[in-house]
């Protein structure tokens, strides 16, 4: 089994440290960090979730590879990261009040942080308030929002309203990602854009920001 397939199934059968072994092994020899993230840590985090969704494997199992998704982010982390200088514009991220959910949120921001951006993390279970209100604080001039339960995505409108009433529309721009979100989502909500990876949000946040 070649390295990238064993980080994948290592990450589905739940063991953090053979994914973290064999992840450094695959930066030793010479794979990109983009490579092992997009072909082994999110390939196989997308089987568990489809065997989630097929009731073949149950809720600790998830917690697991989540657990050793991080192993393996961990250590790709500082590569994506690079330069670290941020001076190109604030942004405020955060996933959307009620969802819990922040393996991709978090991969947004170390993408954005690569790119030059400072990036103001609020985490998960974010209400709609609390993302206005530190966008005002920090002077950031995008939202960026993310979901993963269909249950809850609803709470991004809200943060569109907020915006709207305190006449900050157009000054302070939003975006939308995650699994059950897409453009005509974005547009249904009146949110400015949506954006369906992590590098694809870099490009969008550029957009915005031009
Ligand atoms: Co949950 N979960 N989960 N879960 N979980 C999903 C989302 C689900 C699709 C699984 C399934 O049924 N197949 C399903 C949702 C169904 C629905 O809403 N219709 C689900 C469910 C039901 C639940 C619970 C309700 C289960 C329960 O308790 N019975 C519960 C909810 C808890 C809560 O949030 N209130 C729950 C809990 C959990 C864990 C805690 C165990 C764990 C999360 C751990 C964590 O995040 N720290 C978990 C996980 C890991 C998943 C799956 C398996 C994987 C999600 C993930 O991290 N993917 C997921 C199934 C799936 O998505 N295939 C599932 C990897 C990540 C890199 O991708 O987050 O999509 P993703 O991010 C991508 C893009 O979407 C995009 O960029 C990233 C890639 O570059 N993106 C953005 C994301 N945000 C963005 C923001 C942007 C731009 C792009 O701009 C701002």
């Amino acid at each position: 089994m070649d390295i990238i397939n064993s980080i994948s199934t290592q990450l589905i059968s739940g063991n953090d440290k053979d994914v973290a072994s064999d992840t450094k092994k695959a930066l030793d020899s010479g794979i990109s960090a983009e490579t092992i993230l997009n072909d082994g840590l999110i390939m196989g985090m997308n089987i568990i979730g489809d065997r989630f969704r097929d009731h073949e494997v149950f809720l600790p199992d998830v917690l697991m590879a989540a657990k050793a998704m991080y192993a393996g982010m961990e250590l790709i982390k500082p590569i994506l990261i690079k330069s670290g200088i941020s001076s190109r514009g604030k942004i405020v991220i955060g996933t959307i009040q009620g969802d819990l959910h922040d393996i991709g949120k978090n991969l947004v921001g170390i993408m954005l942080k690569g790119a030059g951006y400072e990036v103001i993390d609020l985490g998960h279970d974010v209400s709609p308030e609390k993302f206005v209100e530190v966008a005002k604080e920090t002077g950031a001039t995008i939202i960026g929002m993310s979901a993963l339960l269909t249950t809850t995505m609803a709470n991004m409108k809200e943060v569109v309203k907020i915006l709207k009433n305190e006449n900050l529309d157009g000054k302070i721009r939003t975006i939308i990602g995650g699994a059950p979100v897409s453009d005509q989502y974005a547009s249904d909500i009146g949110v400015d854009k949506y954006s369906f990876d992590a590098g694809n949000a870099v490009d969008i946040v550029k957009e915005l920001m031009a």
